[in-house]
């Protein structure tokens, strides 16, 4: 019994750990308006850095600011490097409680310019954006 109390102690700080990361003190990382879609990327420094990175990925509709129904969304990034192949990251993406929200994590092994790419196809339909983002 003590036992199973701890496994739940732990699992309610997870949640909170969770709800944490959902609460409105997430700053702005790049905010990119396509025609249809505004994806937004925050975290709550507002910046990327060099190791393992928490973030939350949102979609919303740019006529009406509603959240977006996309099943499969992606998120990828590259960094180019004089006389080397273009470094390649992508993040582990997982649906939020809040439709159109996504929690995501990325791995960076240094700093640099990234060009990321994030994809979505669901529902509301489909499409992509890119943009660049610096990793401190
Ligand atoms: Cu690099």
């Amino acid at each position: 019994m003590k036992r199973l109390m701890t496994t739940l102690t732990v699992a309610a700080l997870f949640v909170m750990a969770a709800a944490h990361v959902s609460a409105a003190d997430l700053k702005p990382i790049q905010t990119q308006k396509t025609k249809d879609v505004v994806v937004t990327l925050a975290n709550e420094s507002g910046q990327w850095k060099q190791g393992k990175n928490e973030f939350v990925l949102e979609l919303t509709s740019a006529k009406d600011k509603q959240p977006i129904d996309a099943s499969k969304v992606s998120l990828n990034t590259s960094m180019t490097m004089p006389g080397m192949a273009p470094m390649i990251a992508g993040a582990t993406l997982s649906p939020d409680k809040t439709p159109g929200r996504y929690l995501g994590t990325i791995t960076f092994p240094d700093s640099g310019t990234r060009q990321v790419t994030v994809t979505w196809d669901g529902p509301a339909g489909k499409g992509s954006t890119k943009f660049s983002v610096s990793v401190r």
